[in-house]
């Protein structure tokens, strides 16, 4: 237990004679407090995170604001998100092994997590502008998805547990009302929060234009706040990703809600497309193709990697409500073409979701680092451009679009055009 009971945000001050008669903090620390040295590393937009040293180990102590950091007081912000974090770890962890960081102690009045120091992890999205590779990044990705969205879906879960899951996480209403206006709704119109980069207007009037476009994002929104098919992540993107040159592990799912399995792929990937149309401003001519297609690469085996175990969990795991072996295996009947529709409309929701995340990222309040980091603003709306009109396309065509081999024609068309 912390020292107080009610809730008061950790200082530099105050972490050390908070923590150190929390148990599993001194057993990893040391129980030398006076070794103890804090240090505040959050950059996110929501919360306070300290890394904690001791003798023995590091820690990362991770607590909620009653307020967005990246605003400011104004714009409140229950302390439960802390309470869903836990609970979508502790779900990670137990269906996607060794991908999530260790929890080692959770206080609901503090909103507090102490978790694992992930060392020397980097954040993905910074590894990406300067064009670091990451081994086998795309299996932990694929498996995380697959195990995850299968494993906490009415294909798996008991249906009871899955109802009062749902009913549970039902509570995290303010962060997805965060996602409901900043993601799918604020980039389609002129909304207080948004900026973008000088130079982007005629195209921003384009998309806020397209009657089309708006209808096929609201369907989107639709699906995200009525659809509990899975637990999802909720804010997979790449500043939820750390790696080392070989190792990758997914965190910060504060953002946890059931919602379509589409979701949290179509962030994912639309993240790495991000990365992949920004490069032209981080990377000089020699290296640019070369990383380029590496990121292409990583896309086209993540999803593979998806398919297949979420096939292989299909087969070996399929003890739920939905598409019960008694109705298709035990009548002497295939059910593979439920599974191929199944994967062909997340693949679809993907589609629509990456779209998306790439106009919210240039358009609304929470833009990214690959192009926020250009400081020329020419060479910025001239890819933020590409990105935006690809965007467009993956909403707007995505049933030509039939994999990620399709895909990646496509990030390569956007890429080589001229949008201004
Ligand atoms: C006000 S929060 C802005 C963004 O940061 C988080 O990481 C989510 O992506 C959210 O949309
Ligand atoms: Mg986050």
């Amino acid at each position: 237990m912390t020292t107080s009971t009610e809730y008061e945000p950790l200082t530099l001050e105050t972490i050390v004679p908070r923590l150190k008669l929390i148990e599993p903090v001194t057993s990893i620390l040391g129980s030398d407090t006076s070794k103890w040295k804090a240090a505040e590393i959050g950059d996110g937009n929501l919360n306070l995170v300290f890394i904690l040293k001791g003798d023995k180990g590091s820690l990362i102590v991770k607590q909620a604001l009653p307020y967005v950091r990246l605003v400011g007081d104004s714009w409140p912000l229950p302390l439960t998100r802390a309470f869903f974090e836990y609970n979508s770890l502790v779900r990670q962890n137990s269906r996607a092994p060794n991908s999530v960081p260790k929890v080692f102690f959770f206080d609901k009045v503090q909103a507090l997590i102490v978790m694992e120091f992930l060392h020397p992890h980097k954040i993905l999205r910074g590894k990406l502008i300067a064009g670091e590779p990451v081994t086998g990044i795309s299996e932990v990705l694929g498996l995380f998805c697959a195990r995850t969205l299968f494993r906490g879906s009415d294909l798996s879960m008991d249906t009871s547990d899955k109802k009062n899951d749902v009913a549970l996480f039902l509570g995290n209403s303010a962060l997805c009302d965060i996602t409901e206006s900043l993601v799918f709704t604020d980039p389609y119109f002129d909304a207080k929060m948004n900026h973008n980069t000088p130079g982007l207007e005629k195209i921003i009037g384009q998309i806020r234009g397209d009657i089309n476009l708006k209808v096929k994002v609201q369907d989107a929104l639709m699906k995200f706040s009525s659809n509990t098919e899975t637990l999802c992540h909720g804010d997979l993107h790449s500043g939820s990703v750390m790696c080392t040159t070989d190792d990758t592990k997914i965190i910060d799912p504060e953002f946890g809600f059931y919602g379509p399995m589409g979701f949290d792929i179509g962030m994912l990937i639309s993240n790495f497309l991000m990365a992949y149309i920004s490069q032209p401003a981080h990377r000089s001519s020699k290296n640019l193709v070369k990383f380029q297609d590496w990121i292409l690469e990583i896309i086209i085996k993540f999803y593979e990697v998806f398919t297949n175990e979420f096939t292989n969990l299909w087969k070996t795991e399929r003890n739920g409500i939905l598409f019960p072996k008694s109705l298709f295996e035990d009548q002497g009947q295939s059910s593979e073409k439920a599974l191929e529709a199944l994967l062909k409309n997340i693949w679809f929701d993907a589609l629509t979701i990456s779209g998306i995340e790439i106009h919210r990222r240039i358009l609304s309040l929470a833009h990214n680092a690959d192009f926020e980091d250009i400081k020329d603003e020419i060479i910025r709306s001239r890819l933020e451009a590409k990105a935006l009109m690809m965007g467009k396309e993956l909403i707007l065509n995505r049933e030509a679009i039939n994999d990620t081999n399709a895909l990646s024609i496509i990030a390569r068309r956007f890429n080589q055009g001229s949008f201004l």
